[in-house]
């Protein structure tokens, strides 16, 4: 057994996410999660809302709220979301808790102490109608590269460049309008970065055994310099963690707060200490997990983010970790995704483009996305949702292969045998041979979920459902039945024995089916399977059982062109 801490990117507070970023980070994280419990390991699963940064000011402000209000309202509403996948964190938190105001004023406070924070005077907008400086989307303008007038100040939309404010053209402020703009100065903190790049490189090219996709970005950013380069971690804004070193004021930094990815991913230690506070739990419950010195030494660490974040968590992230010179635990590994696409183009929020984590709940169970989900998800290159390869796999997967094989099964034991195992028979060659085929697959299957292979872990599980079909239809108990009703009956029993298997090795992925599918036989999701010899004899004859109504109804063409329409956007 092993100790195993498994983050998910924290998405932002700002609005509801689409499909693509649970894709990415929360459900991927949350299916390994799963596993690692039920194969007898202790796991700390942790996520929680990335509550700072003008996104969540502008949100706000549109919503009409006060941020504070605000926040409060979107983390309830993607906590009820987080549930309704049923992503089992052991504790979703809010990066504005008091435990990461404290950490993250902590960790500046230890990196100033290394001489590793820089004081910089640097040219802000300000905006005297405002009455403030304008960070970041405050300001918008006209691109200086490409021309496009809706830019804004830290990028543009149009052509992706990364902008500063300062670069726009005509600039005007995002809050009023007012174009009356100054450029003032005013001291900013930088992380000095470039100081510990040789000690991020040594660690980077130590880890050997992470996806091409994670160490691709990871040295692209090393190589350049981009990613090393020395980073402002403060901003002029209300709304985030006050700039304090440690406990103790920071001198001209007053009404200044960090730059929300510099206290975004403290806020996985963070959470985990909001999860000790939230039972009672003694400091040390959760620093074993976080402190090398206090027992984290033997835990594993398990990153799970899109692509985009890669750079922060591989190489920002690590440099407030190292830099601090206190034992915390660096990540051991970072599962990076690609982007999932939607019909032919992009997930847009703005133009309501795709389906959203709240519309998807309304119109489908969790299980039929988590499947369908993880089976294609963006591992190795984009990949791209389309209603007609979900209503295809959802179809076929879930209602051909694993719902069929149930309803065959229990219909054709209660017409027979009643709702009871049937006694009779025994097991024979054709037995042994699933038998054989199925340890075969099922080592297959953890190595993958081992190896965070997602997507070839499901292939594998679907090769497991489609072994029992196949036995099913070899088998023909509904033929065999008219001669020798034993055998019948022991086909029976061993086909009720793997419905049971399959709760237990389908779990990881579609949690709600899995509990659906035991409480139908009247048990709970059973122990991960060690032997599955033992484990295809574990129901034995006179167990009850009831069959299941229909576990997935197939999507329909006119429900596909209902919802294509729906979320076609504007
Ligand atoms: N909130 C970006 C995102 O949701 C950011 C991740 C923070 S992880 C510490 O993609
Ligand atoms: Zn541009």
């Amino acid at each position: 057994m092993a100790r195993i801490l498994i983050t998910s990117a924290i998405p932002y507070i700002n609005g509801i996410k689409h499909l693509g970023t649970l894709v990415g980070s929360q459900l991927p994280s949350d299916v390994y999660a799963r596993y690692c419990r039920a194969r007898g390991h202790e796991v700390m699963h942790i996520c929680a809302t990335d509550e700072h940064g003008t996104p969540a000011e502008l949100a706000a402000a549109k919503a009409g709220m006060p941020v504070a209000e605000f926040c409060a309202m979107m983390w309830q509403k993607q906590a009820d979301l987080a549930q309704g996948f049923a992503l089992g964190f052991d504790h979703f938190g809010r990066s504005s808790s008091q435990r990461n105001h404290r950490l993250t004023q902590h960790f500046a406070g230890r990196l100033a102490d290394a001489g590793l924070i820089a004081e910089v005077d640097e040219k802000m907008v300000y905006s005297p109608a405002d009455g403030r400086f304008l960070p970041d989307r405050y300001v918008e303008g006209t691109c200086p590269n490409c021309g496009y007038e809706g830019a804004r100040g830290d990028q543009c939309e149009n052509c992706t460049k990364q902008l500063d404010p300062t670069e726009l053209i005509d600039p005007r402020s995002a809050v009023s309008g007012a174009t009356d703009l100054e450029v003032r100065e005013t001291k900013h903190l930088h992380l000095r970065q470039s100081a510990l790049a040789d000690q991020l490189e040594t660690w980077i090219d130590r880890q050997t055994d992470w996806p091409i996709l994670t160490t691709s970005i990871a040295k692209k950013w090393l190589k350049d310099g981009d990613g090393l380069r020395d980073r402002g971690i403060t901003r002029d804004l209300d709304w985030g963690i006050p700039v304090k070193r440690g406990d103790q004021d920071w001198p001209g930094m007053e009404g200044k707060v960090f730059y929300v990815w510099f206290d975004a991913p403290i806020e996985y230690i963070a959470a985990t200490a909001e999860w000790a506070d939230a039972h009672g739990r003694p400091d040390a419950d959760w620093e074993r997990w976080w402190r090398t010195d206090k027992g984290a030494k033997d835990v594993r660490y398990v990153q799970f983010m899109g692509k985009d974040n890669v750079p922060f968590h591989a190489l920002s992230f690590p440099a407030t970790i190292i830099g601090s010179g206190e034992p915390w635990k660096l990540v051991d590994y970072i599962k990076s995704f690609n982007f999932l696409n939607y019909q032919g183009g992009q997930f847009s929020t703005s133009k309501g483009r795709g389906v959203f984590q709240d519309q998807a709940l309304e119109i489908l169970p969790a299980d039929y996305w988590r499947w369908w989900l993880m089976a294609n998800a963006p591992e190795t290159s984009d990949s791209e949702f389309t209603w007609a390869a979900f209503q295809a796999g959802v179809n076929k997967d879930l209602a051909d292969v694993l719902g069929n094989f149930i309803s065959r099964v229990t219909k054709f034991c209660r017409s027979k045998f009643g709702e009871t195992v049937p006694k009779g028979g025994s097991y024979g060659t054709a037995e042994a041979e699933v038998i054989a085929e199925l340890t075969a697959r099922t080592a297959t299957y953890q190595a993958h979920m081992d190896a965070i292979e997602l997507r070839k872990a499901a292939a594998e599980l679907r090769a497991i459902w489609v072994a029992g079909n196949e036995y099913l239809q070899a088998a023909a108990p509904w033929a065999v039945f008219k001669t020798d009703p034993d055998a019948a009956a022991a086909t029976v029993r061993f086909a009720l024995n793997l419905i049971r298997l399959y709760a237990a090795l389908s779990a990881p992925f579609i949690p709600g089916a899995a509990a659906s599918i035991a409480g139908a036989l009247d048990i709970d999701v059973p122990d991960w399977p060690d032997d599955i010899n033992a484990a295809l004899s574990a129901l034995i004859p006179g167990h009850g059982f009831t069959t299941p109504e229909v576990l997935f109804a197939k999507i329909t063409d006119d429900q596909r062109e209902a919802w294509e329409e729906q979320f076609a956007g504007q």
